[in-house]
């Protein structure tokens, strides 16, 4: 399989994590995000994902799937073990609200897309860029700390879909400074995350293209 993905994109990074924690083997194509106006934006990589973003997954049979939670629910229907949703259908319904809290809600605020546009077309100031990016982790995050179950997870003893997306969340907070000392179960959940080699390995400083 062959992965489109960017060391920062933490779309990519949940797909990065999915792919180790299944076991799949996988190359990595690095589609560059800021060089020459984004790599994204070619017409050889439009031929591949319409939508122009990262990540995108070609499959051994040639075929591409697009969108991060599309491709890891793909990825849980073809090789269910580990699984990434509990059995007990309540407890998918809270792993799958702590995904869409990130995937839905916080993430496509903060995306390099809109903030790209409110810089440019708005004139905004990189400060007031800053202030609504925290904004919309801290209003996510007080969400899911509420959310998150003795773990050491996010939700219980096993990883899920939920600690696929909030790993990489918390490294866009890092990677922003936005202060955690407000979220302690999600630092802890992030740690113990992260002792995982699957996990590890698909941090964004362990990629072929980090800088
Ligand atoms: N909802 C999409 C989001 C994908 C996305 O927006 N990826 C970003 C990087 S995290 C991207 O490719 N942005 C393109 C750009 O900045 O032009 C998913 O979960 O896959």
């Amino acid at each position: 399989m062959q992965l489109y993905s960017y060391f920062r994109s933490s779309a990519a990074y949940r797909v990065r994590i999915a792919l180790n924690l299944k076991g799949l083997a996988y190359d990595t194509t690095s589609i560059h995000l800021q060089k020459e106006g984004g790599m994204n934006r070619k017409p050889e990589f439009r031929a591949i994902n319409p939508h122009m973003r990262v990540p995108a997954l070609k499959l051994d049979s040639g075929e591409v799937l697009i969108q991060s939670l599309a491709i890891i629910d793909y990825l849980d229907e073809t090789h269910p073990r580990p699984p990434l949703l509990p059995k007990d259908l309540l407890a998918r319904a809270t792993v799958r609200a702590i995904a869409q809290i990130i995937a839905c809600d916080i993430h496509p605020l903060n995306n390099t897309g809109p903030l790209r546009y409110i810089k440019n077309e708005f004139g905004q100031e990189q400060a007031k860029i800053d202030a609504w990016y925290h904004y919309w982790i801290r209003e996510g995050f007080e969400a899911i700390e509420t959310m998150i179950r003795p773990g050491p997870y996010a939700c219980g003893a096993e990883v899920t879909l939920a600690d696929v997306c909030l790993v990489p969340q918390v490294a866009n907070a890092r990677r922003f400074k936005v202060p955690l000392e407000r979220f302690p179960k999600i630092v802890g959940v992030d740690a113990a995350c992260l002792k995982l080699p699957a996990f590890d390995k698909a941090r964004p400083e362990n990629q072929p293209d980090a800088e």
